[in-house]
């Protein structure tokens, strides 16, 4: 085929013209304006509609080939997907990005602009929901059949102010001029029934029937958003499901005249998918959330056996092995006693069948050991909203009760342990229990995790069923996470080594013979001073404070959560504060200290510790006798595009957990694979991050988890090392007085509560001594700037483990099962 012809099918990459042409034509044809009135708004849609059209073939070729070939797909059902904005990522699988920018130029638009029009996709809290995007990104690169299930919130994340240095919440709204990626699919429209009451009959052979005759009906409308992989081959689909009123059920409903109390029962349809629960890592126990979780699982499950019908009819036998449904924590862990309910009533299979296809269909990862975070439901809420659904959850807890007496004889302790049912003042089903039972496979997320959930949270379950329980290290794509945040690197690392790294991230180890290398060296560090300058021109911008380049720029991003430990960062920022008034010849390397955290809107101390890191940052940032050694910079509205500018410009990953509490970290992961140097705990990933890049590349401090258990079991004592060590004693002092906060003394007084009167839950005063050690060793690293270089160097070389094509091959071949489909044209 020659040139022009190959130029001639749909799907052949766009050139430059071409690109131009097509951007043109969708401001003419799909948005009514022109080159000359467009606004940077219009161009960004319209650049996102020529694209979208190239998806879009892409997205026809790959449904056409997952058909004809009958392949077996994963199913990652998530409550959240973090997917942040898609121009740039689109743009960078598919190869396009230097053709679009140069069209762009032409036609008098810089693309950085427009990129900026785009809102974040927020449709998660953090780490979780992130992990679920990075996950679909690396199933379409590495060419498998897959699809991501997941609610349509109208309103993703909250958007954060911040006003006189406490956090506001405001409402996202990130579809207000509509989203150029989604796709409505009317014909895919399923309906998900609630509440009412379940009758029993008895069949001719005897058979019981139970038929669930529900209260209300919603209808659950999927919006599609195509993720493509690298390189553009497979284009799989994000399904998204919008809840809406089914007209015609509740006006027959409301003619048969007898349903008044099932209707006073009604929740509005559409409030279901109208916002994202804004907890992270907190149990959100309300009768909405368990509505949604269920509604997105129902509509799921539903099309899942939609598809396999068209291609299987009434025959289950092969169900379980063209299925396979990864629940993404256990927001749905609901879909278990759904598909059970379906087979059961609808299909009539009976239970044991039911229960062999069950178990081989799902598969559960626990995100999280901190108790608050496992999910419990009231038996009376689910009964009242899913009234089969809690038969059904008895039932299954019958038999496993049963399997539990075959192991331990009459040891009613072991019992009342392991069963779904917790008895107490009010009875609860334990989400987590009902996972790990109907589940073939459950994981967690680091080793570390993994080996806890193991020894701590399920060993009953470990030893009743060896080998269920294992593990898959979290991942991270490096599409995003380097390649598209960080182009600057990305080039440098190409001329050295070549291109394919993106694919195969293990190729980046080349890069480690370079570590020694000066030149090289200079380039790397150019690259970051770079990428700070950037970040220091947007904190200006935002914040109108002025930092420093050359000093080191320290980073926090995450949740705020009082196991992640802002405050402990914190508290050393003071204490270095209180060294340089004391002090003022004290010897440090300029820092300037950053953070990006959201704290959930109920959680009281979360916020003062953000009011109390902007009080400090004040005050700071206004002293003219120390503020060319510190600064502290808290950017507000922490999101997946905020992420993309910080990573690449940090020096310092603050990864400082207690150890045992994050389960993971992803965070952590992106850091050093852009070359930033971690300080952290022996916690979640941090631990083989370690392992990766050797001691000398990380400054490891605070207590093991051994260690955090051994104190604990003694009695920890937090006043012990405020009477015992003065510089704790001054900072938390400190906090009581009013210089942080002229006029309001006690502002800032719950911190040191929470750090002595209440216990210190998370042992920030064990570490603290520990953690200045280890930023008195980074200090002196920095100043060696041939040494921190080879730092940062090999902490980018050693990443290749932690991209998330590693975590989908490990769940593809321990879990899942699957084999790649090539997509033919
Ligand atoms: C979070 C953990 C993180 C982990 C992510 C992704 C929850 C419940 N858990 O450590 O805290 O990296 O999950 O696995 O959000």
């Amino acid at each position: 085929m020659n040139a022009k012809a190959a130029k001639t099918q749909p799907s052949s990459p766009l050139d430059k013209a071409e690109f131009k042409a097509a951007i043109v034509k969708h401001l003419h044809c799909s948005l009514g304006t022109d080159e000359n009135k467009a606004n940077n708004h219009a161009w960004w849609k319209a650049t996102c509609a020529a694209i979208q059209a190239q998806v879009l073939e892409g997205l026809r070729k790959t449904q056409k080939s997952h058909y004809f070939n009958d392949t077996r797909a994963v199913h990652y059902f998530s409550a959240e997907f973090l997917m942040g904005r898609l121009l740039s990522n689109n743009l960078q699988n598919l190869g396009l990005f230097d053709v679009a920018s140069g069209a762009l130029k032409e036609l008098g638009v810089e693309i950085t602009d427009i990129m900026e029009e785009e809102p974040d996709m927020a449709l998660g809290n953090g780490g979780l929901g992130r992990l679920a995007a990075c996950f679909i990104d690396s199933l379409a690169t590495m060419e498998l059949p897959a699809i991501g299930y997941g609610i349509h919130y109208e309103h993703g994340l909250f958007r954060q102010e911040i006003k006189s240095g406490a956090q506001i919440e405001r409402p996202d709204s990130w579809r207000d001029y509509g989203n150029p990626w989604e796709i409505c699919r009317p014909e895919s429209i399923q309906e998900v029934p609630l509440f009412g009451y379940v009758e029993t009959k008895y069949g001719e052979s005897g058979r019981i029937q139970k038929e669930w005759h529900p209260g209300s009906i919603v209808k659950g409308i999927p919006w599609d958003i195509p993720v493509v992989g690298y390189e553009g081959k497979t284009v799989n689909v994000l399904r998204l499901w919008q809840s809406d009123s089914s007209d015609y059920f509740n006006w027959d409903v409301f003619n048969a005249g007898g349903y008044v109390d099932a209707q006073r029962e009604n929740v509005q349809a559409e409030t279901i998918s109208k916002v994202l629960y804004p907890n992270d890592e907190t149990e959100a126990g309300k009768e909405l959330r368990l509505i949604q979780q269920y509604f997105f699982c129902s509509c799921s499950l539903k099309d899942i056996i939609r598809r396999y019908k068209r291609a299987h009819g009434d025959d289950w036998s092969r169900f379980a092995d063209q299925v396979v449904i990864q629940l993404n924590d256990t927001h749905p862990a609901i879909a278990i006693p759904e598909l059970m309910r379906i087979l059961v009533d609808r299909a009539e299979l009976d239970w044991d069948q039911a229960w062999g296809i069950s178990t081989k269909v799902f598969a559960y990862t626990n995100h999280t050991l901190l108790p608050e975070a496992l999910e419990k439901w009231p038996a009376r809420m689910i009964e009242k909203i899913l009234p089969r659904h809690l038969e059904i959850i008895y039932e299954i807890n019958h038999r496993f009760m049963a399997e539990v007496d075959k192991k331990w004889p009459s040891d009613n302790r072991i019992k009342a342990k392991l069963s779904i049912i917790e008895e107490g003042n009010e009875k609860m089903v334990r989400m987590g229990h009902l996972s790990v039972i109907g589940s073939f496979a459950v994981n967690g997320v680091a080793e570390m995790h993994s080996r806890l959930v193991k020894s701590d949270l399920f060993p009953e379950f470990d030893a009743l069923w060896p080998g269920k329980l294992t593990n898959v290290t979290n991942g991270i794509t490096p599409r995003r996470w380097l390649k598209a945040c960080n182009p600057e690197l990305s080039k440098l690392i190409d001329k050295k080594i070549g291109s394919d790294w993106p694919k195969d991230l293990y190729k980046l180890e080349a890069l480690e013979k370079y570590a020694d290398n000066k030149t090289f060296q200079k380039q790397f560090m150019q690259v970051k001073l770079n990428n700070k300058q950037l970040l220091a021109d947007e904190i200006r911008e935002s914040l109108d404070i002025e930092v420093d380049v050359n000093a080191i720029f320290d980073v926090q991003i995450k949740r705020l959560h009082e196991y992640k430990r802002q405050h402990l960062n914190l508290l050393h920022i003071m204490a270095l504060y209180r060294r340089l008034l004391e002090n003022p010849d004290y010897d440090m390397v300029p820092r300037v200290f950053i953070f990006g955290a959201k704290a959930a809107p109920g959680y009281k101390l979360a916020k003062d510790i953000i009011y109390a890191i902007n009080k400090v940052a004040d005050k700071i940032n206004n002293d003219p006798r120390v503020n060319n050694k510190i600064k502290v910079v808290f950017l507000p509205n922490y999101r997946v595009s905020l992420a993309e500018k910080m990573i690449p410009a940090s020096d310092v990953s603050e990864q400082i957990s207690t150890a045992g509490k994050e389960a993971s970290g992803t965070g952590n992961m992106k850091l050093a694979l852009n070359g930033a140097i971690t300080v952290g705990t022996l916690d979640g990933a941090n631990v083989e991050i370690a392992e990766e890049v050797g001691d000398d590349n990380i400054f490891i401090f605070g207590l093991t988890v051994e260690e955090v258990h051994e104190l604990k079991d003694n009695g920890y004592k937090p006043y012990d090392y405020y009477y015992r060590d003065p510089e704790i004693k001054a900072v938390l002092d400190w906090l009581e007085t009013d210089y942080f906060t002229p006029g309001k003394p006690g502002a800032l007084v719950s911190i040191k509560q929470s750090l002595l009167d209440h216990g210190d839950q998370y042992m920030v005063l064990a570490d603290f001594r520990s953690y200045c050690d280890a930023q008195i060793a980074i200090d002196e690293a920095y100043r060696d700037k041939a040494r921190w270089a080879k730092m940062a160097i090999i902490n980018t070389a050693k990443m290749g483990k932690f991209t998330s094509d590693r975590s989908i091959k490990d769940y593809v071949e321990r879990i899942w099962k699957l084999s790649p489909c090539k997509i033919e044209n």
